[in-house]
């Protein structure tokens, strides 16, 4: 028997159609459209009826040779000559599954949790279904959606073996790209497929649903191996075209900020030559997301109600592939910032993450370093290394700020070291430099946009390596020219003289003053 493609996995349900489809023609249409194995699960039909379906779905799947696999029951399955079944934790065993059924039947499980993922391997299921991803309609969790980022240490588990992984709970076009990047794991595994109910039983042509899936699961999975190698020179050389691109392009960076910074995020957004709008009502997400051309999310002065709009607002980003700069301000500080930006991070794809010592030690579970309410106490072991460490398991990039600053892509790491310590006395400055970054990343990507139609990305693949890099020399040298001025005589007159060195700051004053290195593992 051929291996099964689970690439694209459709999960029936007939409690979906809309009025006046029928099961069989819409499984056709699906078929049609790029579907690669299909699974019938009826929880309501007697056994008759779930019999009859099950039949005739098989006939319909041998006229395209897709293999078919039966939830639930054992019967069913043996009754029509069905490649395989699928099972829940509280159905059959597989071991007595296994004795039950022919040799070479395809016996999957439903797993929540890391635990019932290694019992699964123990037990050699075929594969796995890790869900659910996100909160569905189709079915009745019985616990919490495990989120994208849980999927990668899920795929850990199964590495090396010959066990397959379909992901499954709220996957659709619109949220794909986001699951196939933030799902890998530490050690580069990828989901095998994914398994879809509603995203094509419910649409109103099926087969141009299951169409979209397949394409951008393939772009996807082809996006995600792909890193650009850079050195010292040419990140520099880089960063500075992205400067000049910001003025020159003069991108619309949609910034959901705290109140604190508001007013000086914008300004130091008209100096950098973008231009700023500071929206935050769900209501308007979608049409901002369709003029915009990069998001930058601050957490600083956080209340329930812009959550919404925050996670609104991302997943319109993602879906319009434009970049999205996450600066999770004291997230540390209450188990309400914590829990929020888990949320962020798994409902969306996050191009940057941004913030000091604490912030990013409590980001990801860490307890090198502590926070004292949105200020970082203390640093990292090895500050370079944790950068790469989070930049790998967040799947973006990672910009940790302190009196010497790193970014990293997951492969490369940049110490950078300008800064003038008044920077550090006024309010927000971190919170700005959110704002550059975004700035910057909205060039790149606008950069890298020509002729680049892959559905299956979640930016246009700018370099928001360089653009972090750039974004950070901008304005830690300008910090360093602002403060020299004779006009300057403390943090009240620094901010101003910040805003006009940023302003007036030239590409050949970047390349003079940097203090750019690379750090070698
Ligand atoms: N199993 P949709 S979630 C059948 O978590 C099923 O094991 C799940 O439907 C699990 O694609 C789910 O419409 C329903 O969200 C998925
Ligand atoms: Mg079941």
């Amino acid at each position: 028997m051929d291996p099964i493609d689970f690439s694209l996995y459709l999960v029936t349900d007939r409690a979906l159609l809309p009025v006046g489809k029928t099961h069989l023609e819409t499984l056709e249409q699906a078929i049609i459209g790029g579907v690669t194995v299909v699974q019938i699960r009826e929880k309501t039909a007697d056994t008759a009826e779930f019999l009859r379906v099950a039949q005739e779905s098989k006939a319909l799947c041998d006229r395209y040779n897709l293999p078919l696999i039966i939830n639930d029951r054992i019967d069913i399955s043996l009754a029509v000559g069905a490649r395989g079944v699928h099972l829940g934790q509280t159905d059959m065993p597989i071991d007595i599954a296994r004795q039950l059924m022919p040799t070479g039947t395809i016996i999957g499980i439903s797993c929540n949790t890391l635990d019932e993922v290694r019992r699964a391997k123990e037990a050699k299921a075929d594969y796995v279904g890790l869900g659910a991803v996100w909160s569905t309609q189709t079915k009745k969790l019985t616990s919490p959606p495990i989120g994208v980022r849980g999927l990668g240490a899920m795929l850990d588990v199964l590495s090396g073996s010959n066990i397959k992984a379909v992901a499954i709970g709220g996957i659709k076009s619109t949220n794909l790209a986001h699951l196939m990047h933030g799902s890998m794991s530490q050690l580069e595994e990828c989901l095998d497929g994914v398994a879809v109910v509603s995203d094509i039983v419910a649409a109103p042509d099926p087969m141009k649903a299951a169409q979209r899936l397949k394409s951008i699961f393939r772009a996807s999975r082809i996006v995600a191996a792909k890193r650009i190698p850079t050195s010292r020179d040419d990140i520099l050389t880089k960063a500075l075209t992205i400067m000049t691109a910001v003025r020159s392009l003069n991108p619309l960076v949609h910034q959901m900020t705290n109140v604190v910074v508001a007013n000086q995020s914008a300004n130091i957004t008209l100096a950098l030559g973008a231009s700023p709008i500071m929206a935050t009502a769900p209501e308007e997400m979608s049409d901002l997301s369709k003029i915009s051309h990069a998001l930058l999310v601050n957490i600083g002065t956080l209340v329930s109600g812009s959550l919404q709009g925050m996670l609104k607002a991302g997943h319109f980003v993602n879906t319009a592939r434009n970049p999205i700069i996450l600066d999770p301000v004291g997230v540390g500080a209450s188990e309400f910032r914590k829990n929020s930006v888990n949320e962020l991070l798994n409902s969306w794809q996050a191009t940057v993450i941004k913030g000091n010592a604490g912030e990013l030690a409590a980001l990801a579970g860490s307890t090198e370093a502590e926070s004292k309410g949105v200020d970082s106490l203390g640093n990292f072991k090895d500050p370079a290394l944790f950068t790469r460490q989070l930049s790998r398991k967040e799947r973006c990039v990672v910009v940790l700020t302190g009196e010497t600053d790193y970014i990293s892509d997951g492969e490369r790491v940049f110490m950078l070291k300008n800064g003038h310590p008044l920077l550090g006395s006024i309010t927000g400055s971190g919170c700005v430099l959110g704002s550059c970054i975004a700035s910057y990343c909205a060039a790149a990507n606008l950069l890298a946009s020509d002729g680049d139609q892959h559905e299956g990305r979640l930016n246009r693949g700018g370099d928001f390596l360089s653009a972090a890099v750039g974004a950070v020399l901008a304005l830690t040298v300008a910090s360093e020219l602002a403060a020299k001025r004779g006009d300057v005589h403390g943090i009240g007159s620094f901010l101003p003289a910040l805003i006009d060195e940023l302003s007036t700051l030239r590409p050949e004053a970047i390349r003079r003053l940097a203090k750019i290195e690379e750090v070698g593992f």
